[in-house]
């Protein structure tokens, strides 16, 4: 990696929620970057977004961004089926890439982009799998990695949000949604998933508006068990919670909140809308990581493209057990 300048000036493609998130997290909490350029297929959209940040100019041409003087580093947070062709397009240009996830929606287009990266040299391409940095999520790997629960015998995870996307299928929550309980399941064990089966159950005989919860269950190498509810349209707002069942005792991400109201009769709290609240910590530290990694050429912690590249692989399979419910083999090729 060549050594990069003290301040690192970040292009952003994509100027959706995520990438209008992380513009401003990027500008106003992150240390050592900037943002230099945004591009998006709506150039209003764009144009909105630089005009809250320092020192951003509007690039129409998301290839143009990735080439541009001024752009040391990209952040791909575009649609998720635009995403091989710009960090290719990075990767070609020799400029490190923060993707967000899923690397790709399919394991054949994350393979090409981790062929590309092993072949123009590795740390180059990260993957946006936040939770790796959620002070909860770390806080559970640490009491796992130290034995305090004894061995993982079930994970528990359940991922809501209050309404998903127009259209959106059961497959669709698995490769946007489960996804990152596959990933958080690998790093949080440290192991392969080997085997998945999923099920999208809905009511005989009642006509769906939306899809309904999925549920998917992984199985470890070392045959801990997985089980994920992912629920896309819970209508309450937005709700991620783990536990972890060891022979010694369990560990469970707190319910999100810093203060509950006892009134009237009623202990009440708020839950966050989107997942934004619940995770900007996370996304703050991820992108700090990955900023700092880059003055120092050093490796980021955030996931890499062999992360993104085996959590799509076990995705498509999870899509492919949604036909049937049976169990599906997950082959993942040595790394
Ligand atoms: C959304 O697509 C994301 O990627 C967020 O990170 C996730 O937490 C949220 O639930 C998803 O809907």
């Amino acid at each position: 990696m060549t050594a990069q300048p003290a301040t690192i000036r970040v292009g952003i493609i994509g100027t959706g929620v995520m990438g209008a998130d992380h513009a401003s997290l990027l500008d106003s909490s992150v240390s050592g970057a900037v943002v230099s350029a945004v591009a998006d297929a709506d150039a209003e959209r764009a144009a909105g977004v630089a005009k809250g940040l320092a020192a951003a100019r509007v690039v129409l041409d998301p290839l143009e961004l990735i080439a541009a003087d001024d752009v040391d580093a990209v952040l791909v947070a575009s649609a998720d089926q635009t995403h091989e062709a710009f960090v290719l397009a990075c990767l070609r240009a020799g400029k490190p890439v923060l993707c967000e996830k899923p690397l790709a929606p399919t394991e054949a287009a994350a393979r090409r982009m981790l062929d590309a990266e092993r072949a123009l040299g590795a740390g180059t391409v990260n993957v946006g799998f936040m939770r790796r940095f959620d002070p909860g999520y770390v806080e559970l790997k640490e009491i796992i990695d130290g034995g305090v629960i004894g061995v993982p015998l079930v994970v528990h995870c359940v991922h809501r949000n209050a309404s998903s996307q127009h259209g959106a299928t059961a497959a669709d929550v698995v490769t946007g949604s489960v996804i990152h309980e596959i990933d958080a399941a690998r790093w949080l064990l440290g192991e392969e998933i080997v085997a998945v089966r999923s099920h999208a159950p809905h009511r005989r005989g009642q006509a769906e508006s939306a899809v309904g919860p999925v549920l998917v269950t992984l199985e470890a190498a070392s045959g801990t068990v997985v089980a994920i509810e992912a629920f896309v349209n819970a209508t309450y707002g937005y709700d991620v919670r783990c536990e972890v069942v060891g022979d010694r005792g369990t560990v469970a991400l707190d319910p999100v909140g810093p203060t509950a109201t006892m009134l009237g009769g009623q202990r009440r709290q708020p839950i966050a809308a989107d997942w934004r609240p619940r995770f900007s910590e996370a996304y703050r530290l991820e992108l700090q990581n990955w900023v700092t990694a880059l003055r120092s050429g050093t490796l980021s912690s955030a996931a890499s493209a062999w992360d993104g590249y085996v959590a799509t692989l076990v995705a498509e399979r999870a899509v492919e057990s949604l036909a049937t419910g049976q169990r599906v083999a997950v082959i993942t090729p040595p790394s």
